[in-house]
């Protein structure tokens, strides 16, 4: 498929929840803030009920709806499926959609399974033959900080990477009562804080040290195993009604890695940590220096230089809204900070100019799967009883696991 300058991209977008909006508004204001490449056009969303699909249409600017997925394979105005749909559905959706010529972007993380993920990887490699792209949606690559602390990394400033901290906290199900939604549900979500936010910090960790998970040891739990049903949608979750149903994913993922580069890593991802609403914490110790990354106060990063005179030297505060600053000249005067939603804006910039050129937009569905194997092995040390090691005197609490497991992703 051959692109140019001015050239119309058509989008069809899948699911219009949460992700389905801050990916709508992307679509609309990249091309107020950008030069792009290509016009995109929100041509249709999709959406299984026909009231919530014509009202999500209307709210979020898609100028036509449809009620199946499938119908939007088959439209001569759709270049580019976007799937903002549960894990469940995004082996289906892109696999379909690539071998019908469609461009992806694909919500993270890229599948429920590994076999789902190489099976996209699979259908992605294939398509691009024919000049057909696919991406997954690590949003928060795109966040000017992080997109520096890259730079910076690759550059040597803090030289060899010893250490990678990250954490990604949140607390919206701390609350026992908060009730059950698809992301608590393994059929739909594949597993709990570690595919839902986990995935982001693994990513990450990848992205900015510009090295590899080797091995990981980790431990998986479900602290709340019952809840409330949601019988209404509002906000992640949806409010809760009188039946309770079982939580079958994981509500903490805690592990330690290798990197191919020699460093070590520690990763948690929890919904319970009060307090912390969208608190994405990387901490990178290298041989030359660290820099210190909080999303909750996102414009900002923080630098160490090692080789400064020690009678100064101390943590930088770079507050990252220069006009030099990854993707930043395009909006405000310095000081005047972006927000979440400026990262999905960078994303639709990012994929449309490597559509334009021709080129692999990153992260590739190689890169997800890839990111899907550490979370697979991640779930196999957590069920692997073997490894762990009992302090002496000290008696265990029965159990440590997750709810469920399958012999796919190994979880207990
Ligand atoms: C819910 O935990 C969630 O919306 C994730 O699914 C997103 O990927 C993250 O950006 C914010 O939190």
């Amino acid at each position: 498929m051959a692109e140019q300058q001015g050239t119309r991209l058509g989008v069809g977008m899948v699911g219009y929840a949460f992700m389905g909006a801050a990916h709508s508004q992307a679509w609309r204001v990249a091309p107020h803030f950008f030069d792009l490449p290509l016009d995109p056009q929100m041509a249709v969303v999709a959406g299984r009920k026909p009231a919530g699909v014509e009202a999500a249409a209307r709210k979020l600017g898609w100028a036509q709806t449809e009620t199946d997925w499938r119908k939007l394979l088959v439209r001569d105005d759709v270049d580019l499926i976007d799937i903002c749909t549960p894990g469940d559905t995004h082996a289906e959706i892109a696999v379909a959609a690539l071998e019908a010529g469609k461009h992806v972007l694909c919500e993270k993380p890229l599948a429920n399974t590994v076999a789902e993920a190489e099976a996209m990887t699979a259908a992605a490699e294939r398509a691009a033959a024919s000049g057909v792209r696919a991406m997954v949606g690590f949003t928060y690559r795109r966040v000017p900080a992080i997109a520096l602390a890259r730079e910076l990394v690759a550059q040597g400033r803090i030289g060899t990477v010893r250490h990678v901290r990250a954490q990604y906290l949140q607390d919206w199900i701390a609350d026992e009562q908060a009730p059950l939604s698809w992301r608590l549900d393994k059929q739909r979500a594949g597993s709990g804080a570690l595919g839902d936010i986990g995935a982001h910090v693994v990513d990450l960790a990848q992205h900015i040290t510009g090295e590899r998970i080797t091995g990981v040891s980790g431990v998986l739990e479900t602290f709340v195993r019952e809840r409330p049903v949601a019988d209404g949608f509002s906000g992640l979750h949806g409010t809760a009604g009188s039946a309770r149903g079982p939580v079958t994913v994981d509500d903490a993922a805690l592990f330690t890695a290798r990197l191919d580069g020699g460093g070590l890593a520690t990763f948690e991802a929890t919904r319970f940590a009060w307090g912390r609403k969208n608190a994405i914490r990387l901490e990178i110790n290298g041989s030359r220096g660290s820099l210190a990354f909080d999303f909750e106060d996102m414009n900002v990063l923080h630098l160490f230089d090692a080789e400064e005179d020690p009678q100064t030297a101390g943590f930088r505060r770079i507050v990252v809204t220069e006009p030099g600053h990854p993707y930043v000249g395009a909006w405000w005067p310095a000081g005047h900070g972006l927000g979440y939603e400026h990262a999905f804006v960078h994303q639709v910039v990012d994929l449309v100019g490597a559509l334009a050129a021709g080129r692999q937009p990153e992260p590739s569905f190689a890169d997800g799967l890839q990111v899907q194997r550490v979370l697979a092995a991640v779930e196999r040390s957590a069920a692997q009883a073997s490894t762990w090691t009992p302090v002496e005197d000290v008696p265990e609490k029965a159990s440590e696991s997750t709810p469920e497991s399958t012999p796919e992703n190994g979880a207990r």
